[in-house]
C-alpha cells in the first residue's frame, strides 16, 4: 500500500502543493535562461530596462514560491506519515487556499511589470527591501503567503499534540521533530519580515506614510533573510537524513546527532542576519563582529551533517559489498535518480558551504559583496543543495503520491548529472567573475569595460561558461519534466509503502532534553536579544525619531 492508498486526502494536498511548486520552478527556470543569455551578451530578447522585471520573477518564483510550496508539501507528507494523517480537512484546505491566493496576488504586479501602460509593478527583486518600492498588492500577497505558512505550522503542531496525547512518553518521531524545529525557526524569523511589511512597506506603498527608514527595514528584512536560507535547507536535510540513507540501503548513523543538528540551526541561524549588512553604514562594527562569530557557529550543524550523512550511505555501500577507503563509492546505487540527485546536491553543497565561509569573513566580504560571486554562492546552496534535492525528492515521492511507477529512470540519472555539470560551470565562473569585480544584478556588466579579451582575456571565456552552464541547466530542467510527465502518464500499479530503516543509534540514545522545545526556543530568543537589541535600538533612535529619514548620507540620498 502506497501513501496515496493509506492517506488519499493528504496525498491530494501534497500533490496540489507540489504541482504549484513545480510550475513555479518551470517559469522561474525559463526566466533564468533569458537572463543568463542577456547578462553575458549572447542573446538579448528583451530591453535591458526589463531586466529587473525578469530578475524579480526569476528570484521570487524560485527562492520564495518554489521552495515554500515544496516545503509545505514535503512537511505535510512527513507529518501525515509519522503521525497518522492530518485531523482537520477544513483547516488544511484553508491554509492551502491562503498560500495560493497570496502568491497569485503578489504575482499580479510582478508580471504587470512587463506591460507598459500600467503603473502596477514590483521590480523589487526577491530581497524586496526599501528604498525600492512595489505596488501594495505585492506586499499584501507576500503577507498572506506567510500567514498561510503560519496556519500550516499550526495544523502540524495540532496534529503532533493529538499524537502526543495518544502516545504519552514516546520520543517525537524524527521527521516530525525536524518539521517542528524548522517551524519554530520559521515563526521567529518571519516576525522580522512581518513587522517590515505590515508596519512599513504596506503603509508606505499605499501612501499612508511618506518615508521609511531603509536601514531599519533592511535590518528587519535580514533578520528574516538569513534564517530563511535554513528554512529551505532544513527540509532538504530532512530528506538527506531520513530518505537518503534508505535509498543507499544504508541506515542513519545517529538519530541523536540529527536532532542536535536541527537544534543548532534553531539556536545559531537567526542572530547572524547582519552578515548581509557588513557594508551597511549605521550599524556599529562591534555588532557586525558579533554576527560574524555567530556565523562561524552556524557552520557547525552542516559540518556534522557532512560527516553523518556520508557515514550513513557508506554503511549501505559496504553492506552492498563495497570495500576500500574510497572504493565503496562504486557500490552506491548510481542508477537511482532520487539517490544521484541528493548525492550531487550534497557534493556541490560542500563547495557552496565553502564560498559561504568566505562571505562570512567581514574583511573578505568587502571584496565579494554585491558581485557575481554572491549568485555563484547561492546557486550552489539554494539552487542546488535545495533545488536538486527537491527534484530528487519528487522522483522519490511521485510513486507514493500517485501510485504510479517512476519511468525513464536512466534519463532521471542523466538529468541530475547534467544539473551537476551545468552548475559547476555556471557557479564556478560566477565566483571567478565576482573576484574580478563583476557586479551582480546588472543587465550589462560589460559596460564597465572589464578586461574583455584583453589582459588575462578571461572575462569573455567566463561569460561563455556562465551562458553554457545556464543552457545545460535548462536542458536538465526539461529532462526533469519529461521524466515526471512520462511517469504521470503511466498506469497505476501496486506500490509498496515506504518503511524507513532504523538508525544505527536510535532516539533512545538522545538526551530527553533535546525534545523539550521550550528550552531551545527560549535560548534561541535569548541569543537573538544579545545580537539584535542594541543595533535595533540605535537604528530606531537615529531613524524613527527624525521623520524624513535618518542622518546617514547614503540613506538620505536614497530616501
Ligand atoms: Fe549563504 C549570501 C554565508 C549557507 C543562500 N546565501 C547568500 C544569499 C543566498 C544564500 C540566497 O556571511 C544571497 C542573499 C542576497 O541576495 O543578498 N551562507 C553563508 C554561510 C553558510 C551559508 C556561512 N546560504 C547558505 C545556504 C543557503 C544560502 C544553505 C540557501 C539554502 N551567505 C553567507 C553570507 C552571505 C550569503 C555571509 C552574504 C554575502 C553578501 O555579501 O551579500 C553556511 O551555512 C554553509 C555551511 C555549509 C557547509 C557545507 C557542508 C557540506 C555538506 C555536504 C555533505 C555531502 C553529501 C554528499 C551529503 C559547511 C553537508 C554525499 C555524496 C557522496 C557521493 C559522498
Ligand atoms: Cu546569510
Amino acid at each position: 500500500m502506497a501513501f496515496v492508498d493509506d492517506y488519499p486526502f493528504e496525498a491530494k494536498v501534497v500533490r496540489r502543493l507540489l504541482l504549484f511548486a513545480l510550475s513555479a520552478l518551470a517559469v522561474g527556470g525559463a526566466f533564468g535562461l533569458i537572463q543568463t543569455l542577456h547578462r553575458t551578451g549572447f542573446l538579448r530578447i528583451m530591453e535591458s530596462s526589463t531586466y529587473y522585471t525578469v530578475l524579480t520573477v526569476h528570484g521570487v518564483l524560485l527562492v520564495l514560491v518554489f521552495t515554500t510550496f515544496f516545503i509545505l508539501g514535503l512537511f505535510t507528507w512527513a507529518i501525515a506519515k509519522d503521525l497518522d494523517g492530518l485531523p482537520s480537512r477544513r483547516l488544511t484546505w484553508g491554509w492551502v487556499a491562503l498560500v495560493h491566493v497570496g502568491t497569485l496576488l503578489a504575482a499580479i504586479p510582478m508580471f504587470a511589470g512587463f506591460v507598459e501602460f500600467t503603473d502596477l509593478s514590483a521590480d523589487v527583486l526577491f530581497t524586496f527591501y526599501a528604498p525600492m518600492q512595489a505596488h501594495s498588492l505585492f506586499y499584501i500577497g507576500a503577507a498572506l503567503l506567510i500567514v498561510g505558512t503560519w496556519v500550516a505550522g499550526f495544523d502540524w503542531i495540532r496534529t503532533w499534540l493529538r499524537w502526543k496525547n495518544a502516545n504519552p512518553g514516546d520520543r517525537v518521531p524524527l521527521r516530525t521533530y525536524m518539521v517542528l524545529i524548522t517551524m519554530a525557526l520559521w515563526y521567529i524569523a518571519t516576525l522580522g519580515v512581518a513587522v517590515e511589511v505590515v508596519f512599513f512597506l504596506i503603509p508606505w506603498s499605499l501612501g499612508l506614510i511618506e518615508t521609511v527608514d531603509p536601514l531599519l527595514t533592511r535590518t528587519l528584512f535580514w533578520f528574516f533573510g538569513h534564517p530563511v536560507v535554513y528554512f529551505w535547507l532544513m527540509p532538504a536535510y530532512l530528506v538527506w537524513y531520513t530518505v537518503f540513507p534508505k535509498l543507499a540501503d544504508g541506515r542513519l548513523l545517529s538519530d541523536p546527532l540529527a536532532r542536535l543538528v536541527f537544534v543548532l540551526f534553531l539556536l545559531s541561524s537567526i542572530p547572524v542576519g547582519i552578515h548581509h549588512q557588513y557594508l551597511d553604514p549605521g550599524i556599529a562594527e562591534g555588532y557586525k563582529v558579533v554576527a560574524m562569530s555567530n556565523t562561524m557557529f552556524v557552520l557547525l550543524p552542516s559540518l556534522i551533517t557532512f560527516f553523518t550523512v556520508i557515514a550513513s550511505i557508506e554503511y549501505g555501500a559496504r553492506r552492498r559489498g563495497g570495500t576500500g577507503v574510497f572504493g565503496w563509492l562504486r557500490n552506491l546505487p548510481w542508477d537511482r535518480p532520487a539517490f544521484t540527485g541528493v548525492a550531487f546536491a550534497g557534493l556541490l553543497f560542500a563547495a557552496g558551504g565553502f564560498s559561504g565561509m568566505v562571505n562570512a569573513g567581514m574583511n573578505i566580504n568587502y571584496l565579494v559583496h554585491n558581485t557575481a560571486w554572491v549568485p555563484g554562492h547561492f546557486h550552489l546552496t539554494v539552487g542546488t543543495a535545495v533545488a536538486l534535492t527537491f527534484m530528487a525528492t519528487t522522483y522519490y515521492l511521485l510513486p507514493q503520491l500517485t501510485g504510479k511507477e517512476l519511468r525513464w529512470r536512466k534519463l532521471g540519472v542523466w538529468q541530475t548529472a547534467l544539473w551537476f555539470v551545468g552548475m559547476v560551470l555556471f557557479s564556478n565562473a560566477l565566483h571567478r567573475q565576482g573576484l574580478e569585480g563583476v557586479p551582480r544584478r546588472t543587465a550589462e556588466p560589460q559596460y564597465q569595460g572589464f578586461d574583455y579579451d584583453v589582459a588575462t582575456g578571461s572575462m569573455a571565456e567566463l561569460d561563455l561558461q556562465v551562458a553554457f552552464g545556464g543552457v545545460i541547466l535548462t536542458l536538465s530542467l526539461l529532462l526533469f519534466y519529461a521524466v515526471v510527465i512520462r511517469s504521470l502518464l503511466g498506469a497505476r500499479t501496486q506500490i509498496d509503502s515506504e518503511v524507513m530503516p532504523e538508525p544505527l543509534s536510535g532516539a533512545e540514545n538522545a538526551p530527553k532534553v533535546l525534545d523539550d522545545f521550550r528550552v531551545w526556543i527560549g535560548i534561541s530568543i535569548l541569543l537573538i536579544l544579545v545580537a539584535y537589541t542594541i543595533p535595533f535600538v540605535s537604528i530606531a533612535a537615529d531613524g524613527l525619531l527624525e521623520p524624513g529619514g535618518p542622518a546617514y548620507p547614503m540613506i538620505a540620498w536614497y530616501g
